[in-house]
């Protein structure tokens, strides 16, 4: 143990904390803007560029970084001295100087950490004028705006992309004050292996990083005379009450259901149910694969950013992920065709507009193969904080909001559904149905606890009928990557395998209300998704009343050819 004085007060602390660490056991707070240590998933940025947590060392001539400096024996700090905070207010002042300050209307307005320290600081003026960057907007992609000039490069998606997802889409390009984080030869976006995942918007601390924007599209759509239709993801309504106010994991279900009838959508459905749907086809496949001899693991497919991933970087196991389309492109296919028909209305005049805790389902929704001939099944994907600037746009007064229901037919959902929203949640649903389809018996305890949690990869095995079946949960791309590696290499033995994008599963998600590094926000999101399914009567996708109906209605057999048709989909190398 280290013992240390700091701001006069004596702390004891474990060899290699950091000055920051052993401030915040005071209840000290130095100031961070580069600094992000999100500890459940192992991922800290600690790449001491923006100088703000500065704070004097007794015996050092210059300041020091608390947030990379590790404590020693004896020493004597002082965080508040006049020094100290006069360098960094100045840091902050040159790092305003060269900041577009169009904060009123910016993206971020409200959740942006440099606006936050800004008011924190006190800083009324900015002294120094200078010359400014003015690099070109990147608004090439389908999910993800790229605005250069509100980097102040503090490196959390860099880190995040290429640590924590692998993926290594962005670094440092060029030197001194052209310094940009950009692509790969600076490419736009869309040209580049971006996965869309949304990580990187996630953890921003400004407007750099931001969703494309649909919001007057779909009111546009409101206002028209086609028939919209929304769909709600699993994962939102354990988050959405948070841009109100409400404590994270707050399940705002039937709030959110009644703000969507008041926005002016037609009608008003659920995504469970589609997430039902996916697993009466991916519980089916999973049995055909094991009847057959089909390849082994079978891996979900319903996260865009991981099916980008594999198709990027392992484009020889195409053949593995699961044919199912995403829930909500099932929900889209099946409200241009099912819905239209029993509407009676065709299907170019529904319009599809998913709420998605996800950006990367923006750029999945204009995939060409999940369309239906010329039209698209799903038309416009808002994010949960798009959403939440609807309802505050339209003076809706969402806490006191009474509870309504979802419309129906393709409104009825099961708890097991819901849990897609958390990772571990798709396999733990596809287990319920698998295994009762597979033995003809009740499975009596539905929770497997051991595919619940923030650890990176989840173990399980499962016997059925004598065989035993072995599961693994991962998310975050970097786990994929390992995982599929493994496989690569013909070391696992896994069944079935779910993979998210995103650390946490869509919970997580890069659409979601930020969270600005406070991982138990994940974990309360992630407790709502299991209280919601607790409180359902049924918790089972196959004993889903609609779902019966729809296959007896309209499409045959579980994994049949009309299911083929309208329910699966490709990849594309
Ligand atoms: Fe998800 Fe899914 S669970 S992918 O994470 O399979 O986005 O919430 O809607 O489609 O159901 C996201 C969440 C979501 C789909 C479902
Ligand atoms: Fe990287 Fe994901 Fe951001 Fe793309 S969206 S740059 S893959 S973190």
């Amino acid at each position: 143990m280290v013992n240390l004085k700091i701001n006069g007060r004596e702390v004891e602390v474990p060899e290699g904390t950091t000055i920051l660490e052993a401030a915040k056991k005071l209840n000290i707070k130095i100031p961070t803007l580069c600094h992000l240590d999100l500890h459940d998933i192992k991922f800290v940025n600690q790449s001491s560029s923006c100088r703000i947590c500065v704070v004097e060392v007794e015996g050092k001539k210059n300041l020091q970084t608390a947030c990379s400096t590790a404590v020693s024996e004896g020493m004597n700090i002082r965080t508040d001295s006049r020094r100290a905070v006069k360098a960094r207010r100045t840091v902050l002042e040159l790092l305003l100087s060269n900041h577009p300050k169009d904060c009123l209307v910016c993206a971020k307005n409200h959740d942006c950490e440099l606006q936050k320290l800004s008011a924190d600081l006190g800083i009324r003026e900015v002294r120094y004028e200078g010359e400014m960057n003015d690099f070109p907007i990147d608004n090439s992609s389908l999910s993800i705006v790229r605005d250069p000039n509100k980097c102040i490069l503090c490196k959390r998606c860099e880190t995040m992309c290429n640590n924590v997802q692998t993926v290594h889409a962005l670094s440092e390009i060029g030197r001194g004050f052209d310094t940009v984080i950009g692509t790969a030869f600076n490419l736009p976006m869309h040209e580049s292996n971006c996965t869309f995942c949304g990580q990187c918007i996630a953890v921003c601390p400004t407007g750099a990083l931001t969703e494309v924007n649909k919001i007057s599209k779909v009111w546009k759509e409101i206002n028209s005379d086609k028939v919209v239709v929304v769909q709600t993801a699993p994962a939102i309504r354990v988050a959405l009450g948070e841009e109100f106010g409400m404590e994270p994991g707050t399940q705002v279900t039937g709030k959110m259901v009644s703000a969507l009838k008041l926005l002016g959508f037609d009608k008003v459905y659920d995504t469970d149910f589609a997430a039902d749907l996916t697993i009466m086809e991916e519980a089916t496949e999973l049995m055909h694969r094991l009847k057959h001899g089909g390849r082994l693991p079978i891996l979900t497919s319903c996260c865009p950013g991981w099916v980008k991933f594999i198709e990027h970087n392992f484009q020889d196991m195409l053949d593995i992920p699961s044919t199912c389309k995403s829930p909500h492109e099932m929900f889209g296919t099946l409200a241009k065709t099912y819905l239209a028909e029993k509407m009676g209305h065709k299907p170019e005049d529904i319009i599809v507009v998913s709420v998605m805790p996800c950006v990367a389902k923006k750029y999945e929704a204009a995939r060409p193969e999940l369309g239906l001939g010329g039209t698209k099944a799903v038309d416009y994907v808002l994010t949960t904080r798009e959403l939440a600037i609807m309802i505050k746009e339209s003076g809706i007064d969402f806490a006191n909001l009474q509870d309504e229901e979802f419309d129906n037919p393709l409104g009825e959902s099961s708890g097991a559904s819901v849990i897609f929203g958390a990772t571990g949640g798709v396999i733990e649903a596809a287990l319920r149905t698998a295994y009762e389809f597979m033995t003809g018996e009740t499975l009596e305890d539905v929770e497997f606890h051991s595919l619940r949690g923030m650890d990176g990869i989840k173990e399980a095995s499962v016997t059925i009928n004598g065989e035993k079946i072995n599961i693994a949960v991962c998310h975050g791309l970097g786990n994929a990557r390992s995982i599929l590696e493994k496989i690569q290499r013909g070391e696992a033995n896994y069944h079935a395998i779910e993979i998210m994008a995103c650390p946490g599963g869509c919970i997580g998600g890069g659409g979601q209300p930020y969270h600005h590094g406070d991982m138990s926000i994940l974990k309360k999101r992630m407790q709502g998704i299991y209280n919601e399914d607790r409180g359902k009567a049924i918790r089972k996708s196959h004993e889903n009343p609609m779902i019966k109906k729809i296959y007896e209605e309209y499409i045959g057999e579980p994994y049949g050819e009309k299911a083929h048709e309208l329910l699966h989909t490709r990849y594309i190398p």
